[in-house]
């Protein structure tokens, strides 16, 4: 086993690796590595190299859509077909990671100039977790001078809005930190609610860190605007054909530690929960802004026919 690639693997599984964003970069780097260390003697050991890797990535956390896609993106660009030898696969597979990984790059800043553009100055904003995407809409529109103020909700049980809080202060952003149940409460005082997403469905549902429904339901009865930021990498192919996403489950010792037990009592840990389009306003994409019920189409301008085909890892 290729101890890069084990490397990530085992730290997208534990979240020391984690954000949707985050964990597709990694992914198509570990597939770069693989590539890099095969000593495949044909084209055909080498493809079942990277295809191998590929599926014990896919394996780590089941939700974030932006895993397989950038799976799907290396084997579709690398193993396209077109290499005779080796070698050819080996520069092909290298540079398909790294057009993912500069693509994805590039999609951040290009989120954050568009998402800030429907920011108004003096805007409170309240957001969820810890999402690079939505984290650089609000620097974007700090950057253009608005003074914006955030609401970062804590994010139980692994509270990753003290990150987010913490890069919002540093970037300059008047920043509240407050537990997960206040997003009602202060929903009334917020004009936007800026997420960022693991998934979107080809129903313009959005699938995000457990918390974010609940946040959006407050923003749809006060009538606050709700804005999801997220690379294209994020819309998820198998639901055009029905699929659903399946909501992952962590350790129970996350949200009650062992030394906490208490008799008698199931503690359930699901890390992310799915809003309906009706609550979401826009989605800030790479490509553009769209309302969620363009989700079909963005699908099938990103995948094509691809859209129904087995996984190129199974195949
Ligand atoms: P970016 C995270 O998942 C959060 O749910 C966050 O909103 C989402 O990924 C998108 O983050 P986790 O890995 O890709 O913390 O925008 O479970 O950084």
């Amino acid at each position: 086993m290729n101890s890069e690639l084990e490397r990530i693997a085992q730290g997208i599984s534990s979240m020391e690796i984690r954000g949707a964003g985050r964990i597709a970069v990694a992914s198509a780097s570990a597939l770069r590595s693989v590539a890099n260390a095969s000593t495949a003697g044909t084209v055909e050991e080498f493809s079942s190299d990277i295809k191998h890797a590929a599926r014990r990535l896919v394996e780590t956390r089941p939700t974030a859509v932006s895993l397989p896609n950038a799976m799907r993106y290396v084997i579709r660009h690398g193993l396209n077909g077109d290499t005779s030898s080796v070698e050819d696969a080996r520069t092909s597979v290298i540079k398909a990671a790294d057009d993912f990984i500069e693509n994805a790059n590039n999609a951040l800043h290009l989120i954050g100039e568009f998402g800030s553009r429907r920011i108004l100055d003096g805007e409170k904003v309240l957001t969820v977790c810890n999402s690079n995407a939505a984290i650089e809409v609000m620097r974007h529109a700090a950057a253009q001078g608005k003074d914006i103020e955030v609401f970062a909700m804590e994010t139980r049980p692994r509270f990753q809005g003290r990150l987010t809080a913490a890069a919002l202060a540093k970037a300059g952003i008047t920043v509240n930190l407050i537990v997960d149940s206040a997003a009602r409460y202060y929903v009334r005082e917020v004009d936007h609610v800026i997420v960022g997403a693991d998934a979107i469905t080809a129903n313009g549902a959005v699938v995000n860190k457990i918390g974010t429904a609940t946040a959006a339901l407050a923003a749809h009865e006060a009538r606050t605007r709700v804005s999801v930021a997220a690379e294209t990498f994020k819309f998820h192919p198998d639901t055009v054909v029905g699929e659903l996403v399946e909501i992952e489950e962590r350790d129970p010792h996350e949200v009650l530690p062992a030394s906490e037990h208490i008799d008698g009592v199931r503690v359930r840990n699901p890390v992310f929960d799915i809003t309906p389009s009706e609550y979401i306003d826009i989605i800030v994409t790479e490509r553009g802004v769209i309302p969620p019920q363009a989700s079909f189409y963005l699908l099938t301008n990103l995948f094509g026919w691809h859209l129904t085909e087995r996984d190129p890892w199974e195949q």
